[in-house]
């Protein structure tokens, strides 16, 4: 049993937040539906992908749909009441809490009137999950707008919430759900979901640990407590598969990439390799890592040199 219900809210109905599958009529776009407004075009969400790779049996019933902040309100509220999905997944950070609340209240408009002209449904299930919505108080106004709230790592719970959802079982009465932390062993991988265009023209964001060992007071990544690991091997091949279908532009999203200090000099190892290939013959490939300064490796001189010509980049020191 994967849900750790928090709070057993008393839901909108009596009964619960239930899914009555008949209530939504015909869908016309996928059952599933992840969507977010990501901070500018050029960064992907890899958190979508992820939710989406592993729904199991419920994957090629879902579509991501990337909105960015600077795109009109207009276009987000047209493109997703354009689809009809059963449930609606959205990712919300700090950068788009304020933009993702003003697409709920016009998304409930837009749903009152399309479904009042069709004489049908009401929207779909509304799951909100991400950072920002991990550590607001319950009674916060974003959450007026949901049937659920997925705390923490969203892969298990979120697959076993739509199986739950959309066959008929019984979500259980929590509207407020903690996803345990995820096997980094175990769930599916989703560099595949970066598209040819994404590879080309965007950030590639990547993952090879979650969490952080530190405890800085002012920072979200603190309460993780402990540093988990994707395993090593599959990781790099998955990178350089990425490497192979055009990928240039590589950021970490590992709070802090040198905590294992043996693993991040192999990681490094890996991309200087393919840093030099790719200037061999001519083309560029750049790779950017959050370190903690106090254990920067002393035999890291090679990647400084990559880092002077502008292939290999590090951030450290505060950084929320
Ligand atoms: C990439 C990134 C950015 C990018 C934006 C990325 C984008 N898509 O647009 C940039 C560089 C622009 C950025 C900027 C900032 N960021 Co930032 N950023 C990150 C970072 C490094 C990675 C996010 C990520 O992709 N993680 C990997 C995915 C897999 O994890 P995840 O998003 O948490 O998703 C999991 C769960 O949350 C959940 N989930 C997520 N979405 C959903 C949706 C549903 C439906 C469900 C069920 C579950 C679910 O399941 C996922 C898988 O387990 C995180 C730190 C981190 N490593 O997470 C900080 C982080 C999100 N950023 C943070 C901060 C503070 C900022 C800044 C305010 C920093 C600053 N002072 O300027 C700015 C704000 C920018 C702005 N314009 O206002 C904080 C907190 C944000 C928050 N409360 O939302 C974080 C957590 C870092 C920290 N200090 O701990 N950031
Ligand atoms: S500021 Fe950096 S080192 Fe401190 S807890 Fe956050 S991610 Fe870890």
């Amino acid at each position: 049993m994967l849900f750790r219900p928090i709070k057993a809210l008393v839901p909108r109905d009596a009964g619960g937040p239930a899914f009555n599958q008949t209530a939504f009529g015909e869908a016309r776009g996928p059952a599933i539906l992840l969507t977010t407004i990501n901070a500018k075009w050029i960064h992907p969400s890899l958190a979508l992908r992820l939710l989406k790779a592993n729904l199991g049996s419920l994957e090629g019933d879902c579509e991501i749909l990337e909105f960015a902040l600077r795109q009109p309100l207009a276009e987000k509220l047209g493109a997703i009441l354009s689809l009809r999905p059963r449930i609606l997944g959205i990712s919300v950070s700090i950068w788009n809490h304020a933009a993702t609340l003003e697409l709920l209240e016009a998304l409930e408009d837009g749903w009152a009137g399309k479904n009042a002209a069709e004489g049908g449904p009401p929207g779909p299930v509304v799951v909100l999950g991400g950072p920002e919505v991990s550590y607001l108080p319950e009674d916060a106004e974003i959450f007026r707008h949901a049937a659920y709230v997925i705390r923490g790592e969203g892969e298990d719970v979120f697959r076993e919430l739509c199986a739950a959802l959309l066959g008929g079982g019984n979500p259980g009465p929590a509207r407020f759900i903690e996803g345990a932390p995820a096997d980094l062993g175990r769930i599916r991988q989703a560099y595949h979901y970066y598209s040819g265009e994404d590879l080309a023209r965007k950030l590639v964001y990547a993952e090879s640990s979650r969490g952080c060992p530190f405890r800085c007071g002012f920072c979200q990544s603190a309460a993780s407590g402990r540093v988990r690991e994707f395993p090593l091997a599959p990781f790099l091949a998955e990178m350089d598969t990425l490497i192979k279908r055009g990928a240039r532009n590589f950021k970490f999203l590992d709070r802090s990439f040198n905590a294992n200090t043996g693993r991040a000099l192999e990681i490094m190892d890996f991309f200087l390799r393919r840093i030099e290939a790719a200037r061999r013959a001519g083309a560029s490939l750049c790779v950017h890592f959050e370190m903690v300064p106090g254990l920067f490796p002393p035999n890291c001189g090679k990647c400084c040199g990559a880092s002077r010509r502008g292939a290999c980049g590090w951030k450290s020191g505060y950084r929320p």
